[in-house]
């Protein structure tokens, strides 16, 4: 998609009434033009990823923010959730965050971003084996398609049934993982 000034000077609006998409430069190294990024917060409502079902347009810009315990986000294959699609999926670590000592919520200084390089469904979970976070539906989907009947609750239900723990990668792979640009995003 074609991005005018216009829009982004309209997104940039739009974020400051709402967590929808923002415009930032991201820290890329090879590419340093703004993005459309879309934020979503690992942990903010218990285990699951807010938002959980994120439409973003091939270019833009998910970027993971996380909050107290210990995420990670891992890609998957819809049909086997809780595992790495492939060699080449995903893989942001972990991110322990400890509660502040006042009890309010806090969030990692890192963030983990990938970049949307199509319009295919990008199904992702998170691998904490520690209370199970796959299995009990932290997972998400960036470009579902509805109409395939691909959807993030048959993922989440197939998720469920997932008996074994859930897989990582040897490495942080596939994204870019580094301090937080915008440290107001995520609550
Ligand atoms: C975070 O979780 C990972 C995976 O379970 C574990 O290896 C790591 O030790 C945990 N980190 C902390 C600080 O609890
Ligand atoms: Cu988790």
């Amino acid at each position: 998609m074609f991005t005018t000034p216009l829009l982004l000077l309209a997104a940039a609006a739009f974020s400051l009434t709402t967590a929808a998409p923002t415009t930032q430069p991201t820290p890329s190294k090879t590419d340093s033009s703004p993005r459309i990024t879309h934020t979503v917060v690992a942990g903010r409502p218990g285990l699951r990823f807010d938002p959980e079902n994120i439409f973003a347009e091939p270019g833009s810009i998910v970027e993971f923010h996380f909050l107290q315990l210990n995420h990670s986000v891992v890609e998957a294959a819809f049909a086997a959730p809780c595992q790495p699609k492939d060699a080449a999926s995903f893989y942001s670590g972990f991110f322990p965050v400890p509660k502040n000592a006042d009890g309010s919520a806090s969030q990692s200084k890192e963030v983990f971003q990938i970049e949307v390089k199509d319009d295919k469904p990008i199904w992702f979970y998170c691998a904490q084996d520690k209370g199970r976070h796959c299995q009990s539906g932290m997972v998400g989907v960036v470009n579902q398609k509805v109409d395939s009947g691909k959807t993030l609750e048959v993922f989440r239900t197939a998720a469920k049934g997932v008996e074994g723990p859930a897989g990582v990668q040897a490495a942080v792979q596939g994204g870019w993982r580094g301090e937080n640009p915008n440290p107001l995003g995520g609550f």
